[in-house]
């Protein structure tokens, strides 16, 4: 049912922009969180994961010896550091609870790019360190670190708050990538090792634990090990996590948790999406990583098994969270209390969280519902995160990464005020909780697979970069290579050439929200050969060898909010194509409050300038606006009418939004006041 994903040995992208990325992925991140990995980066929070791998190895070893006794569970916390940071103990579990999971997500990474470009020396590298995590993994299949090191009389007796479900799921997403980049199998069967003793344990069945996950991910990752596999029976366990969540009597309450109270009036089991049974959510709650993986695994389930009501839960989560909760950069979750959702509309710029993990998650989210149902909204929204929040999680350098992605930025006030210390105003070089990192790894280095979805005989374009990719239909080969020229600042012009003996084959090309008036330039009939549907275009057959040139026009908007939307209330953001814009101190000078704009004007005289950004070179935007000239004798507060107030006439300069924070430590801002 629907579109699939594509295997990334179809898709290979040629676009400098997105292939600079992936090699800087490639040649910089992996090998950097390799070495962060293994606690080897100077200066930076270790993360003792390759050690927990080891000490576990280490522990399977020793409990063939005679005498030996199994670490019985006391009590861990949550992150559990070395008493000397310098001498860890080599027999402990170091780090957050859930540090096998930055591992796996980076032999994800590694996956992916290994498809893209072979690379013997790093393939040795995986290897090795797969060998190592099959020798961590308990002979009865169990593989969760924290509790084969502190001791398994405690395993899944929490699985609300302790993450063993969500390090089996990155663990499967890991090892069905690894699998098909290299064929190897040895990973994917440490997976389907601990699948099955997932499934003796925990299900509807008598005698297991009616559980699911209290951090999502295993759902979408049964459903994809159920397709590299075939095997039915992880589909079965992926709609079981989906269809028992929130059930009652809720399982969470029966593990006897303490249950922390994050919000008022919210049942406290919505933190994890478990307070109502899925198919009766319909506002996206709790923390926001969570709840885009579930919805993800949601619209997998819905997908693969025709589940109308499912499909319906999913349709309305989506509205939810992006027509309510979603900031104009693709980010999501606005606290970062539980760094979660708040209520609707609520969308503070300086207090913020937009997790760089929840954009990706966002963007699991859209290609799925894309996969479900294709309608070039899901596309807009999937291309809106991928253009910023994720590439601004990620330094131009590929040295350093954010957690959270701010829209406003003073940093007296992120370094002082306790509400906003979560705020980085640089980028850092790794985290104690790492989760980001590795994932802006792993989905930058597969981007191929969101350009992308195909049907038996649709080929569909959700987004447009410079690409070749092959596809089947009916065994008849279709060959495909884009370009996207975007010379003119004013429109991008995409050029597909198309080769194909298969005259059933159906190119889809999304329309993006975007470009006004996309141009076509194609041979054929329009009656015959064109169709639109839900913002796509469809071209039909007859093919042969073809080039069919897509114009899509741009051009800077400035964006309001909705009126609800408190914080933005008087405010304009500037948009060009998908790609949000900015303001910086080092271009505008400091206290950017102070700055007014009146679009019409700005929008009449300006114009775009390249610049370079840390060796990168940036499409800036510049215009005229306004600075309000400082009043600071007259009085904390005074009388507006009494008090005359000027402002002065400036030029602006607007960055990429993805591009900020790469020369230093500076006041930043996405929605400006505007003037008339
Ligand atoms: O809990 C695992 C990961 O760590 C979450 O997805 C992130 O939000 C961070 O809390
Ligand atoms: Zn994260």
């Amino acid at each position: 049912m629907g579109n699939q994903a594509m295997n990334l040995r179809q898709v290979k992208i040629t676009d400098p922009f997105w292939k600079e990325e992936m090699e800087l992925v490639r040649k910089e991140v992996i090998p950097y969180q390799w070495e962060a990995l293994n606690d080897r980066v100077p200066g930076a929070a270790p993360s003792f994961a390759m050690h927990n791998f080891r000490a576990a190895a280490k522990l399977r070893e020793r409990s063939h010896e005679e005498g030996f006794r199994p670490p019985v569970f006391t009590e861990a916390d949550f992150e559990v550091l070395p008493e000397d940071p310098a001498n860890p103990d080599p027999d402990h579990f170091y780090g957050f609870l859930f540090q096998d999971s930055d591992f796996y997500k980076w032999v994800e990474a590694v996956a992916y790019s290994l498809t893209n470009v072979p690379d013997p020396a790093l393939e040795e590298t995986a290897d090795a360190a797969i060998d190592l995590v099959r020798r961590a993994q308990a002979e009865d299949g169990y593989l969760d670190t924290y509790y084969i090191l502190n001791g398994r009389n405690a395993e899944f007796t929490n699985l609300r708050d302790n993450h063993e479900l969500y390090c089996f799921g990155h663990l499967t997403e890991a090892a069905v990538a690894y699998y098909e980049a290299t064929g190897k199998r040895e990973l994917l069967e440490v997976a389907m090792k601990y699948a099955a003793y997932i499934d003796a344990h925990i299900g509807p069945e008598e005698g297991k634990k009616r559980g699911y996950p209290g951090h999502e991910i295993a759902e979408m990752a049964l459903v994809r090990l159920y397709q590299a596999t075939g095997e039915e029976k992880y589909l079965e366990l992926g709609r079981y996590f989906v269809d028992e969540r929130g059930q009652r009597p809720n399982y969470f309450d029966a593990e006897g948790h303490a249950l922390r109270s994050w919000q008022e009036d919210v049942d406290p089991n919505s933190y994890y999406q478990a307070h109502r049974p899925v198919r009766e959510q319909d506002e996206a709650l709790g923390h926001a990583v969570r709840a885009m993986y579930l919805y993800s695994g949601m619209t997998d389930v819905a997908r693969l098994t025709g589940d109308e009501t499912l499909a319906e839960a999913c349709r309305k989560l989506w509205h939810s969270v992006t027509r309510e909760k979603m900031y104009i950069t693709g980010g999501v979750g606005s606290t970062h209390v539980g760094e979660a959702f708040t209520h609707p509309f609520d969308l503070p710029n300086d207090t913020v969280y937009a997790e760089s993990c929840a954009s990706i998650g966002l963007i699991f989210f859209a290609r799925r519902m894309l996969q479900m149902e294709p309608k070039s909204t899901y596309a807009d929204v999937m291309e809106k995160a991928l253009y910023n929040t994720v590439l601004s999680g990620m330094a131009l350098d590929g040295k350093s990464f954010f957690y959270v992605n701010p829209l406003e930025v003073h940093p007296l006030s992120d370094h002082r005020d306790p509400g906003k210390r979560h705020v980085e105003t640089v980028r850092q070089k790794w985290f104690g909780c790492a989760c980001c990192p590795p994932n802006i790894a792993r989905l930058l280095s597969s981007v191929g697979s969101y350009v992308y979805t195909e049907d038996e005989t649709t080929l569909f374009t959700h987004l447009y970069m410079g690409s070749e990719v092959t596809k089947d239909v009916h065994g008849v080969p279709v060959r495909l290579s884009t370009t996207v020229d975007r010379s003119d600042a004013l429109k991008w012009v995409v050029r597909i050439e198309v080769e194909t003996e298969a005259d059933d084959f159906v190119l889809a090309l999304r329309m993006p929200a975007w470009s006004d008036v996309p141009v076509l330039e194609a041979v054929g009939d329009t009656d015959e050969r064109f169709r639109e549907k839900d913002g796509y275009l469809y071209i039909l057959g007859p093919w042969g060898k073809e080039t069919l040139t897509l114009t899509l026009p741009l051009r800077p908007r400035f964006m309001k909010a909705d009126s609800r939307v408190r914080e933005d209330a008087g405010k304009v953001a500037l948009v060009y194509g998908p790609t949000v814009y900015c303001l910086e101190e080092v271009d505008n000078g400091p206290d950017l409050h102070l700055i007014s704009v009146n679009p019409e004007e700005f929008l009449k005289e300006m114009q775009f300038s390249e610049m370079m950004i840390a060796g990168k070179r940036a499409l800036s935007i510049q215009g005229p606006g306004f600075r309000e000239e400082p009043v600071t004798e007259a009085g904390l507060y005074y009388d507006a009418c009494e008090v005359s107030r000027k402002r002065t006439p400036v030029t602006l300069t607007w960055i990429p939004y993805y591009m900020w924070a790469n020369r230093g430590e500076n006041e930043m801002q996405v929605f400006e006041r505007e003037t008339c």
